[in-house]
Formats: structure tokens, C-alpha cells, sequence
């Protein structure tokens, strides 16, 4: 009797709490954005971050070892962790066990039980309440070391209670689940990208051991992730990605302080590089437009270079150092963790909390400053870097000032070789950049002069790495480019200004070809950067062959489709013909336009950061002064630049 009556009790508070939790869920799939961002790719990616973090919280608390990520058949997750096991006790405040609360329970105070780092802002650290409410099911299995248990859940309710499955001594966290393929715009993991997230969560953790492993096809791919250095070993994969580099300095800097329960952490590395690699991370979560830790690293820096200059003699005068001089050749990870992180902005990429400001610049001063005195030898070289930064920067500016008075680039003056569109609307037109002048002729006669305009180019392309920004302006080749973009470069870019929504750059798929796409790229990647991040630059695809029987004929865009075409054109019997196209000049007006040129028929490839930042590795490697890397990469590539006159 009392037995029954209990049991009633606990199933009617059961029921109420249950009532309470799917409203909850249901808000998440109604307004999924609010809780993932997207319901794109990001959001999708974000879904396994989610449970993975849960699992990094579990090592960093001493629990567990090892983390395994798999993606499996049918894009199906599944996260495994040798922790304790998210707890199964009955929680008292509603009735059911702890481990189905953490799948039901909207901001179940994400980690329960203390410990880790309260995030808040928006996007971060939602929850696996979240990721369950967004997934076809879910379930999950854990491990206390006495027994197995298991739920499942679909769209975020339980098919059935907790069940006990098994006695066990093992134990851990096993999660599988499956995303919504009706919220979700694709539900197709990319493995490239968790692996990347991964490693930037193994270098961030110290210590932890993550495995991910595709299972999607025949062959397993899989990667493990450890790193005892953390992120000074974060520092090092970068340059290490790079092989044209060289470091100033042998052993990567880092130094680590704490306040008030929060803590940062500093790795770098000075390479004779011109750009800057600058990573910021607030609780394990990057910051891609930085905010008040990256501000305080960025002015102590600047300081401490300052300082050491002025006792030692280095800089005369009135001339200072300024924040871009100290950061050229610099790679670095802040990684800050807090109570209360706030993230702002509209993507929630940028640290807010203002205490965290001073934390950052006070240890990177105080530590950095004591590195100087004791590595005089290290500052001195690292302080070279600067200097040539510093008067190239002024150099720069003397050269800026001298062509703003010339007029050169804000003139109304367009290039001559410029055949311009008719239409003034930019998000509709469009300026084809191209190689040669028999090609710029064929795109001429080809284009709709509505929306396409046309700008040919000729000639050797100069050497941007070594000619800095000062010798851009005076280049003849570039000065076109410039022009008919109409939106400035480096400091004084405006993209209000651009003239051209889309900026396709076409060149032959052969060697010289790839050698200006190369070219053009580093030139975008390191002087109107926004363009490449807003979606504005693009390549496009010529097709290489042609296959014709009669008077049917197909194009082909890649060796496999060429015999794709030549084995469909074969089948009924008959001669077939092979044209291969040696360059976009072969091409008759009519022909560019219907294979390269037509929105309507043509593929594009829009060009990403990465392939930017790929073109200027290679831009550095072919035209570097550094014979080893750039006899290795050719010995590599020979197929692509055997005709190269390097
Ligand atoms: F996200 C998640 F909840 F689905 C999830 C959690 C997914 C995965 C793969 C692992 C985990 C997880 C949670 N692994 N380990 C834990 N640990 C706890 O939840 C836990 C265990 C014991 C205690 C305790 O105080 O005894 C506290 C906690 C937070």
C-alpha cells in the first residue's frame, strides 16, 4: 500500500516536471538559431561540440583519459568518454534520474555537480539538452563501474525511463544521436572541420586524448589528438604548417598568469613572416574577433617593446613603435578562462568582460618584459623584425601620401584596358579579370556588357611578398586592378566603394595560369583581405577538353569527366574527336561564354580564407629567398611547374 503510494507521488510529479521540460524543448526547435546559431553547417558542427565539451569538462576534472568521436553510416555521432559517468541518481527537485534531466532539462545548469566554467552569451555551452532536442533521437549509455544503463530519446523526449541493462565494472559516457534532417539544412559532417575543432580543443586542454574517427565509408579515417605542450604546441603546428618560415627564435615564449578565479594563458613566436597569426580562446571557446583579452595582450606588447627600445638605445627620437609594427612575423594564442564569460557582437565572437583586459596585459607585460632582460639576444633580433616594420610602415605612408596627391587611385580615371558593364547596381555586376589578351578579346565579344565587365592583364606580375605595400602603388600591374575596384587597399579600403559584386579571376588551367590565380590571391589575401571574407572573389572554371561526335559535342571540366564524356559518346558507335583547350585564348567568343561566362551554365569556385591563406603559403614558397622549401615544393608539384622559370 504505501509502496503504491509512493510510487504514484513520484509519477505524478513525474508527469508535471516532464510537461514543464518539453515546453522547454519545443522552444528550441521552434527557434533553433537562438540556441546554435544556424540550422547550416555551423549549427549542425556545433551539435557535436556540445557533447564533446561535456566530455573535455570530465578530463579536466581528473575523471577521464580518453575521448573518442565518430562519425558514423548515415551521419549518425557517437561520443565516447572512460569518465564516471554522468550520474543516474534520482534528482530530487524533479523526481527523475539526474542523467535523463541533463537530456530534458533546458539549461540544466549545463554542468552540474561544479567545476568547469559557466559560459554565458547565447551560443555556448546550450547543452546536450539542446543537441537532443534538435536530433531525429538520441541515446545515451553509461557506465558507473557496477552497472550499464541506457535511454533513447526522439526529438528530445524519452521512448522510454532510464533503464538498467547490465552489471559492468567499466565506466563512461557513451552519446549517439542523429540530427533533425528537417531543421537542419544539411546533415552532412564535414571531417575536416571537427577534426580542426578537436585540435584546437586537444591543444587548449593540456593532456587530453581525442580520437575522431570517420566511419562513412569502407576505408576508417582517423586522427588522434594529444598534446602534452598545449598551446605552445598549438604555436609550433602553425608555423609548422608553413614550411617557408623561419622563426627569430628557437623555443616558443609562453607565460600564464591568474586573478580572481580566472586565468591566462600567452604562447608566441616571432618567423620572418610579414603576416600576423593572432588566436584568441575564452573558456576553450574561440574568440574570432577578439574582445578585451586580445586588446590587453596587443597594447602590453606594444609597450614592452617601447620600453626595451628606449632603454636600450634602439629607437631614436621621437619614432615609437606602433601595435602593427610589434605584431608583423607574430604567432600567438591567448587563451583566457573566467567565471561569466560575455560574449558580444552579432556572432558572439568577441569577449566583453572588462576585467579580463587588464589580467592579459599585466601578465603579458610583467612576464614578457623579465624574457627581454634575460634574452638579450632574442629581443634584439625580434626588435630588428619591428624596426623594419616600422619603416616600412613609414615608408608606406610617404608613398600613400605622394600617390593620394597624384591621384593615381582615386581619380575617376578607369583603366583604358577596362570594358566596363552598363549596369550600376553591385550586387548584380560582376568584373572578370583576365590573363592575356587574346583571351581579355574572346571574353570581350562573349560577356553580357550588362552585368559583366572585363578586365584583361598582361604581363609578369610583381612580386608582392617582397615588395611591400609601398611598391604596390607604383606597380603598373595592379594599378588596374585597383582602379577598376574602386574600393582602395590595405588601411584606406572601403568596401562601400567596391564597384563589382562578384570579382571572378579567369586564367588558363595550365601553369601560367596558376601562377596569377596564385598571384592575384595573395594580392587579395594580404591587401583587400574583405574582399576574400565578405564572398567576393572568385575563380573561374574554363572547361579543359572538348569531346565531340558529329555535331554533338560536350565539354569536360576534369580528366574524369573526359572520359565519362568519351565513354558515353563511344557507346553509340562512331568517331569521337578530343579537343584539349591549352588556354582560355583557343576559346571562341561564343564558346567562353556558354562554358565559363553564363551564370547560368558556369561553375565558379568562390575562394575561402583558407585558399588565400594556401595561395600566399605557396606565393612565399615560390618566390621566397629560401632555395630549400621552394626545390622541395617544386620537386612535389613538378607535374604543375615543370615550366615554371623559377
Ligand atoms: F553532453 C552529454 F551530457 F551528453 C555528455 C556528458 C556526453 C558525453 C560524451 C560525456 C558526458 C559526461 C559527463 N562524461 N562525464 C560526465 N560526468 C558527469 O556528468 C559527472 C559525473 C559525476 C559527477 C560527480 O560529482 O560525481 C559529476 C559529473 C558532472
Amino acid at each position: 500500500m504505501d509502496h503504491t503510494s509512493e510510487t504514484n507521488k513520484v509519477q505524478n510529479q513525474y508527469d508535471a516536471s516532464q510537461i514543464q521540460v518539453l515546453e522547454g524543448l519545443d522552444a528550441v526547435r521552434k527557434r533553433p538559431g537562438m540556441y546554435i546559431g544556424s540550422t547550416g553547417a555551423n549549427g549542425l558542427h556545433h551539435l557535436v561540440y556540445e557533447i564533446v565539451d561535456n566530455a573535455i569538462d570530465e578530463t579536466l576534472a581528473g575523471y577521464c583519459t580518453e575521448i573518442k568521436v565518430e562519425i558514423l553510416p548515415d551521419n549518425i555521432i557517437r561520443v565516447t568518454d572512460n569518465g564516471r559517468g554522468i550520474p543516474v541518481g534520482i534528482q530530487p527537485k524533479l523526481g527523475i534520474p539526474a542523467v535523463t534531466v541533463v537530456f530534458t532539462v533546458l539549461h540544466a545548469g549545463g554542468k552540474f555537480g561544479g567545476g568547469g566554467y559557466k559560459v554565458s552569451g547565447g551560443l555556448h555551452g546550450v547543452g546536450a539538452s539542446v543537441v537532443n532536442a534538435l536530433s531525429d533521437w538520441l541515446e545515451v549509455e553509461v557506465c558507473d563501474g557496477e552497472n550499464q544503463y541506457y535511454q533513447r530519446f526522439e526529438h528530445g523526449k524519452e521512448t522510454a525511463p532510464l533503464k538498467k541493462i547490465a552489471p559492468t565494472t567499466r565506466r563512461g559516457t557513451q552519446v549517439a544521436f542523429k540530427a533533425d534532417g528537417t531543421i537542419f539544412e544539411t546533415t552532412e559532417y564535414d571531417y575536416e572541420i571537427l577534426l580542426k575543432r578537436l585540435r584546437e580543443q586537444a591543444f587548449l586542454n593540456a593532456g587530453v586524448n581525442i580520437t575522431l574517427y570517420d566511419r562513412r565509408q569502407e576505408e576508417c579515417v582517423s586522427e588522434n589528438l594529444q598534446y602534452e605542450g598545449g598551446i605552445c604546441s598549438f604555436v609550433e603546428y602553425l608555423h609548422s604548417k608553413k614550411k617557408s618560415l623561419e622563426m627569430l627564435h628557437p623555443n616558443v615564449i609562453y607565460f600564464s598568469g591568474q586573478e580572481e578565479g580566472s586565468t591566462a594563458e600567452i604562447a608566441l613566436q616571432y618567423s620572418d613572416s610579414f603576416n600576423t597569426n593572432l588566436l584568441s580562446f575564452a573558456n576553450n571557446i574561440h574568440t574570432v574577433d577578439g574582445g578585451t583579452h586580445e586588446v590587453g595582450f596587443k597594447t602590453a606588447l606594444t609597450r614592452v617593446f617601447n620600453e626595451y627600445a628606449k632603454k636600450n638605445n634602439i629607437l631614436k627620437g621621437e619614432d615609437k613603435f606602433k601595435n602593427e609594427d610589434v605584431l608583423e612575423g607574430l604567432t600567438a594564442i591567448i587563451s583566457v578562462k573566467m567565471t561569466d564569460a560575455q560574449f558580444e557582437g552579432q556572432t558572439k565572437g568577441k569577449l566583453g568582460n572588462t576585467e579580463i583586459r587588464k589580467l592579459v596585459s599585466d601578465v603579458t607585460y610583467e612576464n614578457l618584459t623579465t624574457y627581454f632582460e634575460e634574452n638579450p639576444a632574442v629581443a634584439k633580433t625580434i626588435l630588428e623584425k619591428s624596426m623594419l616594420a616600422a619603416q616600412a610602415r613609414e615608408a608606406a605612408k610617404a608613398a600613400r601620401d605622394r600617390a593620394r596627391r597624384k591621384s593615381v587611385l582615386e581619380s575617376a580615371a578607369l583603366p583604358g584596358k577596362l570594358a566596363d558593364c552598363s549596369e550600376r547596381d553591385v550586387s548584380m555586376t560582376e568584373i572578370y579579370i583576365v590573363e592575356g589578351d587574346s583571351a581579355g578579346g574572346s571574353a570581350k565579344m562573349g560577356r553580357d556588357s550588362r552585368y559583366q565587365a572585363i578586365l584583361p592583364l598582361w604581363g609578369k606580375m610583381l612580386n608582392v611578398e617582397r615588395a611591400r605595400i609601398d611598391k604596390v602603388y607604383g606597380n603598373e600591374k595592379l594599378i588596374p586592378v585597383i582602379t577598376a575596384l574602386g574600393c582602395g587597399i590595405g588601411k584606406e579600403l572601403d568596401l562601400s566603394k567596391l564597384r563589382y559584386g562578384k570579382v571572378i579571376v579567369m586564367a588558363d588551367a595550365d601553369v601560367d595560369g596558376s601562377h596569377i590565380r596564385t598571384l592575384l590571391l595573395t594580392f587579395f589575401f594580404r591587401f583587400m583581405r574583405p574582399l576574400i571574407e565578405e564572398g567576393h572573389i572568385f575563380l573561374a572554371q574554363p572547361p579543359l577538353f572538348k569531346i565531340s561526335k558529329g555535331k554533338k559535342f560536350r565539354y569536360a571540366y576534369s580528366d574524369e569527366e573526359r572520359d565519362q564524356e568519351i565513354a558515353e559518346f563511344s557507346a553509340d558507335g562512331g568517331k569521337v574527336e578530343i579537343q584539349r583547350y591549352k588556354g582560355l585564348g583557343e576559346m571562341d567568343p561564343e564558346q567562353l561564354w556558354e562554358t565559363t561566362m553564363d551564370p547560368a551554365r558556369r561553375t565558379m569556385i568562390q575562394v575561402t580564407m583558407e585558399d588565400a591563406e594556401r595561395a600566399d603559403e605557396t606565393f612565399n614558397i615560390l618566390m621566397g629567398d629560401k632555395v630549400a622549401p621552394r626545390r622541395e615544393f617544386i620537386e612535389t608539384n613538378a607535374k604543375f611547374v615543370n615550366n615554371l622559370d623559377i
